[in-house]
């Protein structure tokens, strides 16, 4: 439970896991079906044997809950985590005229002259989603990413369902209901994204005046990605309980391939070699009801002390 299944799984995977390529040809070790448990009464599920960028999480969730799609609410939030993305359209359209960004993801890592190249070319795209609204409308967008199936799911019947806002009124007027469900895999959407949703489908569960949440994540990048999803689906979770007025009880992390790349081993062997430290309380602006009206200043996090951050290239 908590930080230690986090541990737990880490070692799990460098003991047990089986090497396997992968589409992002960095390689990795990886194990199929694995469950962690959280219970949200003993802390926020932040990690404490490194740093985890709190505020990141945080306006990465309010984009979802936003239902924008467009990294540029990202950038003006000083979040760089969706960049890849959004660059990986520019440099592959028509319109790209500078220097050959082919595997950018892979060059950038092994090559320090191209990496130079690399992070102009990024800055120059992040100045024009920022300034130029034309530029951003084209190649900051995501498509169909969380954010969009989240709150405007397109129907056949070319209507447009909020799952979100069903969710939270279903969670209210009838919690017994083993129907709470978001999904954001929309198997007709999958070919126009740049990445096909990783957490997939989540799930509430009422009980004891508590609220607990189950995420069902497809693939984990278990030093990266993992260490955010379990802090951001946290912070979801207390979002919905704090306007159906539940208090919060379990989030409950089930992961399809759970898997640690390559080139983040020594990483996680460090992280695994620290001490758990005590989990920090998050606070909620208590003048705020509904989650559709929450911004970034109405979170704060208390008594968060982690080891320090670990860095690791990201696979794109
Ligand atoms: N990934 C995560 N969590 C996320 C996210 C991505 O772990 O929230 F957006 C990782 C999982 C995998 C890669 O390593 O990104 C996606 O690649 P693929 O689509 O091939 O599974």
């Amino acid at each position: 439970r908590g930080e230690k299944a986090y541990l737990d799984l880490c070692n799990h995977i460098l003991t047990n896991g089986t090497k396997r390529d992968d589409r992002t040809d960095t390689g990795t070790y990886s194990v199929f079906g694995h469950q962690m448990r959280f219970n949200l009464e003993d802390g926020f599920p932040l990690l404490t044997t490194k740093r985890v960028p709190f505020r990141l999480v945080a306006s990465e969730l309010l984009w979802f809950i936003k239902g924008d799609t467009n990294i540029r609410y990202l950038l003006e939030n000083n979040n760089n985590i969706w960049n890849e993305w959004a660059f990986k359209n520019w440099i592959e359209s028509d319109e790209y005229k500078g220097p050959n960004m082919d595997d950018f993801g892979n060059r950038i890592q092994v090559d320090p002259e191209f990496n130079k190249i690399y992070e102009e070319q990024m800055e120059i795209f992040k100045k024009n989603i920022l300034e130029d609204d034309v530029f951003a409308e084209k190649y900051g967008d995501l498509g169909s990413v969380y954010g969009k199936q989240w709150r405007a799911w397109k129907t056949s019947q070319n209507e447009v369902i909020d799952q979100l806002k069903e969710v939270i009124d279903s969670i209210r007027h009838n919690p017994n209901s083993r129907r709470h469900i978001v999904s954001a895999w929309n198997p007709e959407d999958i070919p126009t994204m740049a990445l096909p949703p990783c957490h997939t489908l989540f799930q509430f569960y009422v009980a004891d005046g508590k609220l607990s949440c189950q995420l069902y994540q497809r693939s984990a990048d278990v030093f990266l990605g993992v260490p955010f999803n379990i802090a951001s689906y946290a912070l979801l979770t207390h979002l919905i309980a704090h306007e159906t007025g539940l208090k919060v009880g379990e989030f409950v992390h089930t992961m399809g391939d759970a898997h640690i790349y390559s080139n983040h081993i020594e990483q996680v062997k460090t992280q695994m070699e620290r001490d758990i430290r005590q989990l920090p309380q998050l606070l909620l602006n208590e003048n705020k009801r509904s989650i559709f009206d929450f911004e970034l200043t109405d979170f704060e996090l208390k008594g968060y002390d982690p080891h320090p951050t670990i860095k690791a290239p990201i696979a794109v």
